[in-house]
């Protein structure tokens, strides 16, 4: 049976499901819909297999009073709801979404698995210093060594961008058809896209363009930004 969930949107993917998901963003992303909020990739995941979702939209505030915090101990978006089940961690959904649905993790054993190491490489080796680069630049602007420290910063995302760079090689994806790993890997490296670090890697270039030219993706990022730019409050 449907649940009725106060102030959420209804996303329609078009797809059977059984129970309803629920995820939560923020009721407004501090990027101001720009996708980066970690919502944009669960509900990527959610459009690839076809699953429709609602959202819940939670202030700042919200995230970390007790209603929250039952679902996400470190008080955060976003967390994902089906039934009994509780989520966290972007991983940890976008695996359980990838498991339950056809569509972004091969049948292959073997293939399934190098998919899978795809998914945490991009979350513990590619995304960390991407985001010390994001903090970098956003929290830390006002303290004296911020100038020597952004160049050692960059210079670390650069050395991982290139190894990935090495192995994407002229490769559409990681590791043959689009996995879930891509998904994860195209959603870390859009952190770094504005800052023009990808120009100088043409092929890691191409390869988050083409994420971001998949219809799912599309539709994942029009929701988020609409619900993001919407002049009516959730
Ligand atoms: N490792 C977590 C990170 C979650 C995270 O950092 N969420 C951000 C939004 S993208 C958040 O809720 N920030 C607010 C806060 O930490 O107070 C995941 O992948 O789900």
């Amino acid at each position: 049976m449907r649940r009725e969930v106060p102030g959420s949107t209804r996303y329609a993917a078009g797809g059977n499901h059984e129970m309803t998901i629920i995820i939560t963003a923020f009721d407004r992303s501090p990027d101001g819909g720009k996708g980066l909020a970690r919502d944009t990739r669960v509900r990527w995941a959610l459009e690839e297999v076809g699953q429709p979702y609602e959202v819940r939209p939670v202030s700042f505030r919200a995230m970390k009073e007790p209603a929250h915090l039952a679902l996400h101990p470190f008080g955060q978006i976003p967390t994902y709801e089906e039934g009994d089940l509780a989520l966290f961690e972007t991983g940890a959904i976008v695996f359980h979404i990838a498991d339950r649905h056809a569509g972004l993790l091969p049948v292959d054993a073997n293939s399934r698995a190098r998919a899978i190491t795809w998914m945490f490489a991009a979350l513990n080796t590619v995304e960390p210093p991407i985001l010390e680069y994001a903090n970098a630049k956003l929290l830390e602007g006002d303290k004296p060594w911020h100038a020597e420290r952004l160049p050692l910063v960059e210079d670390r995302v650069r050395a991982r961008l290139d190894q990935l760079s090495a192995r994407l090689g002229g490769g559409d994806w990681l590791d043959g058809a689009f996995s879930a790993g891509d998904l994860l890997m195209a959603s870390v490296l859009l952190r770094v896209k504005s800052s023009g670090i990808l120009d100088g890697f043409t092929n890691l270039a191409a390869y988050l363009a083409r994420g971001e030219a998949r219809p799912a993706y599309k539709r994942a990022f029009e929701a988020q930004r609409a619900a993001n730019t919407s002049t009516i409050k959730h």
